[in-house]
C-alpha cells in the first residue's frame, strides 16, 4: 500500500486525509506540481520545486519548509514507496481554517506529497496523434487568475476538458480572451510551419517545464523556437502540431477541429523531438536512490 507524505509524516494511503475545513478543499486555495521520475531519476526536480514556490509566492502562501527540504521530501516519498518510474504530486494548501474565505484564518499550510507508478499517458496515440478541438471556454485572463500559477483551482481547465470530451477530442485547445492561442487543458502547444517551430508566449498559459526542455532540445538540434502570438488559423494551416506536458510528454496532434494537420500523421520534427525528449528523461534527473 502506498504511503503519502502529510505535514512531515508518512501515512498509509487509505488513512491519508486532510480536513474538510482545509481551504484547499473549501476554496481551491493552494498550489501544486506534477512531476515525473524516469528510471530512478526525477526529471527537472529543482525546476518543479521552484515553480511550486513561485506559485505559492504569487498567492502569498507561506510554504512551511525550504525548497531543499521540499525536494528531499519528494525524494523520500519515492523511496518509501519504492518507486523508480512515477508521477509525483506535491500539494500545498492554505491549511485548516473556518468556513470563511479569509486566508488569514488559516494558521499553517498543509503539505501533501503523493506518488504513484505511471507509464505513458496517451498509449498508442503517440503513434497516431491526438485529435484536438478548440473550446468555447477562454483561458483565465492574467489580470484575474494568472495562468502561470499552478493553483488548486483548475475549473477553467476542467471546463475546457469537459467540452473536449463532449466534442470527442483527446485534448482541448484553449484560446485567451483575445482569441490568441494559449494552451491545452494540461499541456503547452507548439506549431510548426515551413520548418519554423513556434509556441505562444507564457503570459496566457503555464510556463511548462516540458515546454522549456523541448525548446532547449530544438535549439540543440539547430531549430530555434519562436515565441509568438498565434490564432486558430495558424493551427489549421500548420505542417505539424504537438503538445508538451509532464503527463502528456511530447504528443503529436494530427487533427484540429476536424482539419488534418499536415499529412495527417505525426511529422518529422515532432518525431525527432519525441525521441530527443525520451532520451533526455532517461539520461538526466536527480537520482532517487
Ligand atoms: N499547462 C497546464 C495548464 C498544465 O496543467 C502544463 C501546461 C505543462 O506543464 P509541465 O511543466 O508539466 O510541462 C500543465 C501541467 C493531467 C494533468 O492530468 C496535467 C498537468 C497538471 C495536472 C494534471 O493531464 N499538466
Amino acid at each position: 500500500m502506498s504511503l503519502v507524505y502529510i505535514n512531515g509524516e508518512f501515512v498509509p494511503a487509505e488513512k491519508a486525509a486532510v480536513s474538510v475545513f482545509d481551504h484547499g478543499f473549501l476554496y481551491g486555495d493552494g498550489v501544486f506540481e506534477g512531476i515525473r521520475a524516469y528510471g530512478g531519476r526525477v526529471f527537472r526536480l529543482e525546476d518543479h520545486v521552484k515553480r511550486l514556490y513561485d506559485s505559492a509566492q504569487a498567492i502569498m502562501l507561506c510554504v512551511p519548509m525550504t525548497q531543499k527540504e521540499m525536494a528531499e521530501a519528494i525524494l523520500e516519498t519515492l523511496r518509501r514507496n519504492n518507486l523508480r518510474d512515477a508521477y509525483i504530486r506535491p500539494i500545498v494548501s492554505r491549511g485548516f481554517g473556518d468556513m470563511g474565505l479569509d486566508p488569514n484564518k488559516c494558521k499553517l499550510a498543509t503539505v501533501v506529497i503523493m506518488a504513484t507508478e505511471w507509464g505513458a499517458m496517451y498509449g498508442d496515440l503517440y503513434e497516431i496523434g491526438l485529435t484536438a478541438v478548440s473550446v468555447a471556454v477562454r483561458r483565465n485572463t492574467p489580470d484575474s487568475l494568472p495562468p502561470n500559477i499552478k493553483s488548486l483551482n483548475y475549473l477553467n481547465n476542467i471546463m475546457a476538458k469537459i467540452e473536449a470530451n463532449i466534442k470527442g477530442g483527446n485534448e482541448a485547445i484553449i484560446l485567451d480572451a483575445q482569441g490568441k492561442l494559449s494552451e491545452g487543458s494540461g499541456d503547452n502547444i507548439f506549431v510548426i510551419k515551413n520548418g519554423e517551430i513556434c509556441t505562444p508566449h507564457t503570459l496566457n498559459n503555464l510556463k511548462g517545464i516540458t515546454r522549456e526542455a523541448v525548446m532547449e532540445l530544438a535549439e540543440l538540434g539547430g531549430n530555434k523556437v519562436i515565441e509568438k502570438d498565434m490564432g486558430l488559423f495558424d493551427l489549421y494551416t500548420a505542417d505539424e502540431v504537438f503538445v508538451t506536458g509532464t503527463a502528456a510528454e511530447v504528443a503529436p496532434v494530427t487533427t484540429v477541429d476536424g482539419r488534418k494537420v499536415g499529412s495527417g500523421k505525426p511529422g518529422p520534427i515532432t518525431k525527432e523531438l519525441i525521441a530527443a525528449f525520451k532520451k533526455l528523461t532517461l539520461s538526466t534527473g536527480t537520482p532517487i536512490y
